[in-house]
């Protein structure tokens, strides 16, 4: 065997991901699994209408809240975004636009073309892809454009997800700029596509694609990773190899990459072009009920933040005080600072961070409260990032039900 400038994890076996567990799911026989009856009978009720929802186990996946099942969509708990900052990986929420997601994939034979608008092609198994350059590491958040839909008011369609449909990772992989140079990227090229091997159903529409500008396919942090938390990729969070965007909504993050092409114009796919659009303007946002006049591709998350600690009519003692946490994030910048109000928003208390890994992570806070009176509070927590951005006090509308930031109410009863 050749020795390599880094080990080269073990090759992973073949991934039967619907021959075993997943095609029990799939084929709506959760029945047969323990866990997962047990699971779907506690359900989950989410605070708006038609929010009744199963918990259900997939492989390599404990019981997470079911939207769809085919093709798999599911939800973090949100729980467990209180027992630290990193999202475990068998937590983590999944999402899929089309059925056709690969149902067994193997490693060994696994490839990932790269042509275009390029001097040399490159057709790379996973092995010389390891190999071709540093290997990096980022933690970043990863988070659907349309987490907490749901409580958009008025209701859109969509995926009516609470606020689950997000998470945090430290994700290890190669720069996508390594590969790009190796391939040679031709002058005149200024935007990069990403398809991954999940397909449209046998009824078509568009497959799923991405793009990104040239520039920031180059700018170094864009990573083709293998591996999430320090482990393979699980099977529907994209293994073997998927792209990470840190600072940018989910929807770029594509999963099981199999081809990516430089353009030597823009990409005009159906998923940037008619999909993932948000209104221009600085708020992303239209009168309630209104059709925005323009609309640009979906870019990097705007700031929020969230009480882990307590849950809706939770009970706090009036005579003591009380930690409460949470965490925040933004597109990029870093958080400067949270605080917590119980006065709507009059006054309000700043709490301490907590480690800080990297401006693209979810960063903890806490502060210890004691309530300013008894009886129904509201307790508010608001996030202000380093770029100077601050959560909105009310919700911001648009039609597809992207971005929500609006500052997050916890109702607690205090004794
Ligand atoms: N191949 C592929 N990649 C994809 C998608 C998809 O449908 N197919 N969905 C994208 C969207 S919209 C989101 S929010 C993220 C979700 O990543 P996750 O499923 O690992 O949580 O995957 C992205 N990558
Ligand atoms: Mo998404």
């Amino acid at each position: 065997m050749k020795t390599h400038s880094q080990p080269v994890t073990s090759v992973p076996r073949r991934r039967h991901f619907l021959a075993r567990g997943a095609a029990l799911a799939m084929g709506g026989l959760l029945g047969a699994h323990g866990r997962s009856i047990l699971a779907a009978q506690l359900g989950r009720d989410m605070p708006f209408e038609n929010g009744h929802r199963e918990l259900v186990a997939f492989p390599q996946k404990r019981p997470l809240i079911l939207l769809t099942n085919r093709p798999p969509q599911l939800e973090t708990p949100f729980e467990i975004f209180n027992e630290g900052p990193i999202t475990p990986n068998d937590a983590f929420f999944v999402r899929y636009h089309w059925s056709g997601i690969p149902t067994s994939i193997d490693a060994a034979t696994y490839r990932l073309k790269i042509d275009g608008h390029v001097g040399r092609p490159l057709d790379l198994s996973l092995g010389e892809l390891r190999k071709m350059g540093k290997t990096v590491e980022v933690v970043a958040v990863n988070q659907c454009s349309g987490n907490s839909r749901g409580f958009f008011s008025p209701r859109v369609n969509g995926g009516q997800l609470g606020n689950g449909a997000m998470g945090n990772a430290r994700w290890t992989g190669i720069p996508l700029r390594t590969v790009l140079e190796k391939a040679g990227v031709k002058s005149g090229a200024v935007a990069v596509s990403f398809d991954g091997l999940d397909r449209p159903p046998l009824e078509g529409g568009p497959d799923f694609m991405k793009a990104l500008t040239l520039d920031h396919a180059m700018d170094g942090e864009v990573m083709l990773a293998w591996q999430m938390n320090g482990k393979e990729l699980p099977f529907l969070n994209g293994y073997p190899l998927r792209l990470v965007v840190p600072g940018y909504y989910g929807t770029y993050w594509v999963k099981h990459l199999s081809h990516i092409e430089v353009l030597d114009k823009p990409f005009d796919g159906f998923w940037v072009k008619s999909a993932y659009r948000i209104p221009k303007n600085d708020c992303a946002c239209v009168e309630p009920g209104t059709t925005p006049s323009e609309t640009v591709p979906i870019g990097r998350f705007n700031v929020r933040s969230f009480i882990t600690s307590h849950g809706h009519n939770q009970t706090l003692r009036a005579d003591a005080k009380t930690t409460i946490k949470g965490i925040a994030f933004d597109g990029g910048s870093g958080i400067a600072e949270v605080s917590l109000s119980d006065d709507g928003g009059k006054t309000w208390h700043p709490t301490t961070l907590g480690k800080d890994l990297g401006k693209y992570s979810f960063r903890e806070w806490r502060i210890d409260y004691q309530p300013s009176r008894k009886g129904n509070l509201e307790l508010c927590v608001r996030a202000r990032s380093r770029a100077g951005e601050i959560q909105p006090m009310t919700p911001r509308w648009n039609p597809a039900g992207y971005m929500r930031n609006v500052v997050e109410v916890t109702q607690v009863v205090v004794i």
